[in-house]
């Protein structure tokens, strides 16, 4: 029977990468957001490109009732999720604390963790129910190492490890897999939000080595939501080869 996955985050990066090997292998995609418009402009391109069923929510997963409303909306249509993407977050600034923004710390903690949190909550029971599903969360390097002025996103992305972590533990006996996939350096619009729009100093960031790019983090998403059924893939760093850790970089120029 055809799966269904639900990404987080797929107007851009890694989550529309993520979109194209999933519809590419016959799933069913629900692409999520916040920007509508790139939202219907995807479920129209994704919809004459590939046969399997296409179809978007537009909600900002910091906003807990935004996020119950969508996924109510699932169930009311009778529709399951096999594979949950927990794709969907931001760094915004490169700050001391000392010099921290609380609009950041914000932004930062109520998307990477809180928004993941909310819609795990909404779509676990729904697997619960099914007897069977798969989580995969985003996570990162930074939530693996600390790095100077990264505190706040490396503190989200800690505790995307430790939520994977406890989430496997709690659903472990209803037959659940709960995964983690942590990239370094992925080339996508993540430089262009952690800098407030500056492209300039985002494009700075891949100068000189070659970073990953969406696709390569996507295949590994879609490999380990597709090892046999007894088998999980609990953690998996994928990084840039020039790139020995968060911040060990070999660059060229
Ligand atoms: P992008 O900025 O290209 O994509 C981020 C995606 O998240 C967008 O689709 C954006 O959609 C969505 N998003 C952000 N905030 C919200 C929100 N409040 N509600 C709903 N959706 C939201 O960056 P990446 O593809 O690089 O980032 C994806 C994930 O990968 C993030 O969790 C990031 O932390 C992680 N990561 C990135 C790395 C990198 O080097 N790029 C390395 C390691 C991990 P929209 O704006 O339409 O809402
Ligand atoms: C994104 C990678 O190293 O900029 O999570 O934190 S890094």
């Amino acid at each position: 029977m055809q799966k269904t996955v639900l990404i987080s985050g797929a107007t851009s990066g890694i989550g529309l990468a993520c979109a194209e090997v999933f519809a590419k292998n016959n799933y069913n995609i629900i692409l999520t957001g916040r920007r509508g418009d790139r939202l219907s402009k995807l479920e129209e391109e994704f919809k004459s490109k590939y046969s399997v069923d296409i179809s978007s929510l537009n909600f900002d997963i910091r906003d807990k009732d935004a996020v119950i409303q969508a996924v109510k909306s699932l169930k009311d249509n009778n529709i399951t999720i096999d594979v949950l993407i927990n794709n969907a977050g931001l760094a915004s600034g490169l700050n001391t604390v000392q010099e921290g923004d609380y609009d950041d710390w914000n932004k930062m903690i109520d998307t990477n963790v809180k928004g993941l949190l909310y819609i795990s909550r909404e779509i676990l029971p729904m697997m619960i129910k099914q007897g069977s599903g798969h989580i995969i969360n985003i996570g990162s390097i930074a939530g693996k190492e600390v790095y100077p002025n990264g505190n706040v996103y490396c503190a989200t992305k800690h505790a995307v490890d430790a939520i994977t972590k406890g989430m496997r533990i709690d659903a472990v006996k209803h037959g659940i897999r709960v995964s983690q996939i942590a990239p370094g350096a992925v080339e996508t619009e993540f430089s262009v939000v952690r800098f407030h729009g500056d492209k300039e100093k985002a494009d700075a960031v891949y100068k000189g080595f070659e970073p990953l790019h969406p696709e390569d983090v996507a295949d590994a998403v879609f490999y380990v939501a597709n090892t046999p059924k007894h088998v999980n893939i609990n953690d998996l760093v994928i990084m840039p080869t020039a790139q020995a850790s968060a911040t060990i970089m070999h660059k060229t120029e």
